[in-house]
């Protein structure tokens, strides 16, 4: 065993380049980041108030679309062809289904982009969950297809690998890497169809002028059944590379392979079914179908609490082989001065905090305190910001070598840099959370409504202002470190071996866990059932009263309490049977 370039040559420059255009797309992303965040915070204005849609826009498609959706496909492409050992099928097609993606990319953040341009009559300041009624320009909507469909290509050369291999290797158990990969990916094909038809039989018509209108509420829902499975397609990669790199950096094995399998099975039964936990605000969805969803929603902390309890199980692991012990002391043996590991380990504490505040967010009656404020930027830049963007970044200073042969430049500025974007997020969401409880609002340039005093028992909106505008500048500083690094890495004229490209056995591998664990067919049949069952009913009550194009009728009629009427009807059968 060597590097993986010098097993995989071929499967290398392409993850390199899904990898370096999701640094580019980083890189965007972060200049539009710091550009607002100064901007709504009035430290430093040098855009128009007007064009800040555009760019909360680009900051929020380039981030959690480009960026991390590219990174993924890097990481999942290592992750097959390492753990079945085999390259992938046909470079052609992984090449097509990287141009399309690409394409697809460059299209829809050009339109966004092209907003600035007054000249232009282009624009899509319609933000990252484009609700109707705004309304893009439809190369917006044609460019996200064509992402999209590169995904599911990309999805159907890895099932492909599996498929080869398991003819060769037909009674062995699929290898855990790949299973992760496919799991995610039937989510993933699942979660986008309703994309696809609210853009394919909704969106993109009404942008051509073909229909007047849609129904706002019926394109939301199909946007969230999409919206929530998406945020865990940006955390299954990193919680990969946490049960895969972690043990490995941490000088241990993973705990249990049998956990981690259910872990993934879980994500892609519950994933789906709770999109409405975003729409607790929304009329014309019934309190109980949001009732139901509630509780959907909190089994699914389960597969992050296993996560947590494996992973740190399997780190402690790690330092006790290397003479760590006590309580806590054990903590002490880790290699801190391993950027991939602390960075890794850094984003994980983050992410505890991050879960934390995504309970209160699903909590029915809590959410309408905090929702639409500027809480959910909070709990989201711990997520998506940082258990998953500062993963992806951790885990470069190991990847990049293991595709380049090439050292990484500094070890020390790495270092410096996964804790300064620990730093900095610490300042920003803190802030973000604070300001969100006493009410001040997210997507806005000018936050401060005149003649409105916020009630100051929290802090002041100046000091919240100013930690804000501190945690964004250190975040720009982290990220112009980690971009200048793996800059120079890849031009580093020093080759030096960067270490084997192995993922160690587990304590506890898959022998001991049930084989009907492997079965995709059950799995994905139940997934599509509870998907079934959570968004019949809300969608053909929608459909029924707001219709399929919506106004014209009424937009958002009253909604009915199914579950009260239910549990009234329970209530006095059960009466009358006493
Ligand atoms: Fe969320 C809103 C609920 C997780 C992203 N979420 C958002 C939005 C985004 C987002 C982008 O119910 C805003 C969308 C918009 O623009 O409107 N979220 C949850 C819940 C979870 C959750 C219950 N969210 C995520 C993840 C995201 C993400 C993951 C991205 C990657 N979220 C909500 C709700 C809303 C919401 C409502 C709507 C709010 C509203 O009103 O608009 C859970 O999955 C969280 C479970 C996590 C845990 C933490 C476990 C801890 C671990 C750490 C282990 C430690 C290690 C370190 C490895 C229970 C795993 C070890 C180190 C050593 C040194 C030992
Ligand atoms: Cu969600």
């Amino acid at each position: 065993m060597g590097a993986y370039i010098d097993h995989f040559p071929r499967e290398a420059k392409l993850i390199r380049s899904a990898f370096y255009t999701s640094f580019i797309m980083l890189a965007l992303g972060g200049i539009f980041g710091v550009i607002q965040t100064l901007h709504r915070t009035d430290v430093v204005r040098f855009i128009d108030s007007a064009d800040y849609y555009t760019v909360l826009t680009a900051h929020g498609v380039f981030m959690v679309i480009a960026f991390t959706i590219f990174f993924l496909v890097g990481m999942f492409t290592w992750a097959v062809t390492t753990s079945l050992e085999r390259p992938l099928e046909d470079m052609s097609f992984s090449w097509l289904w990287f141009l399309m993606m690409t394409v697809g990319a460059v299209i829809t953040g050009v339109t966004i982009l092209l907003g600035f341009v007054e000249s232009v009559d282009v624009s899509a300041d319609v933000l990252f969950t484009f609700y109707a009624p705004l309304q893009a320009h439809p190369l917006f909507y044609i460019g996200l297809v064509l992402f999209v469909i590169g995904t599911w290509l990309a999805g159907a050369d890895w099932f492909r690998s599996w498929w080869a291999w398991k003819r060769e290797n037909p009674d062995e158990r699929i290898p855990l890497p790949t299973f992760m990969v496919l799991t995610t990916m039937i989510m993933w094909y699942i979660a986008t169809l309703a994309i696809a038809v609210s853009i394919l039989g909704f969106l993109l018509p009404w942008s051509l002028g073909i229909f007047d209108h849609v129904n706002p509420l019926l394109t939301r829902t199909l946007f969230w059944f999409f919206g929530h499975p998406i945020v865990y397609f940006w955390l299954m990669p990193a919680y990969m590379m946490w049960y895969l790199l972690l043990p490995k950096f941490a000088g241990g094995r993973l705990f249990s392979d049998p956990l981690a399998r259910v872990v993934f099975i879980l994500f892609l039964l519950l994933s789906t079914p709770v999109g409405i936990h975003h729409q607790y605000m929304d009329p014309g969805i019934a309190e109980g179908f949001k009732f139901i969803v509630m509780t959907n929603t909190m089994f699914l902390l389960l597969p992050s609490f296993l996560t947590a309890f494996t992973v740190v199980a399997s780190i402690e692991h790690g330092a006790r082989q290397h003479g760590g012990d006590g309580y806590f002391s054990w903590l002490k043996s880790l290699p801190w001065r391993e950027p991939a590991f602390t960075g890794m380990a850094l984003a994980g504490l983050m992410f505890a905090a991050g879960g934390f505040s995504g309970m209160i967010n699903a909590g029915m009656n809590i959410n309408y305190l905090v929702h639409n404020t500027l809480w959910v930027p909070g709990h989201f830049h711990l997520t998506v910001g940082t258990a998953v963007a500062l993963t992806f970044m951790a885990g470069s200073y190991w990847l990049i070598p293991q595709m380049t042969g090439r050292k990484l430049a500094s070890k020390p500025i790495a270092l410096l840099q996964v804790v300064l974007w620990f730093v900095g997020m610490t300042f920003m969401a803190n802030s973000m959370h604070r300001s969100g409880l006493i009410g001040i609002p997210r997507r806005t340039a000018e936050p401060q409504y005149q003649g409105f005093e916020f009630e100051a028992a929290l802090g002041s909106v100046g000091e919240l202002n100013a930690q804000l505008a501190i945690g964004a500048t250190l975040l720009f500083l982290s990220l112009t470190l980690f971009l200048w690094n793996m800059l120079i890495t890849a031009f580093n004229k020093s080759a030096e071996s960067p270490g084997e490209n192995v993922i160690p056995t587990p304590l506890s591998g898959p022998d001991d866990s049930p084989a009907v664990l492997d079965n995709m067919k059950l799995w994905t049949a139940i997934a599509v059932v509870l998907v079934i069952l959570a968004y019949t009913l809300p969608l053909a009550s929608i459909i029924s009263r707001g219709g399929l194009l919506g106004p014209g009728g009424d937009a958002f009629p009253v909604s009915i309490d199914y579950l009260t009427l239910f549990a009234q009807v329970a209530l006095e059968s059960a009466a009358g049977l006493v």
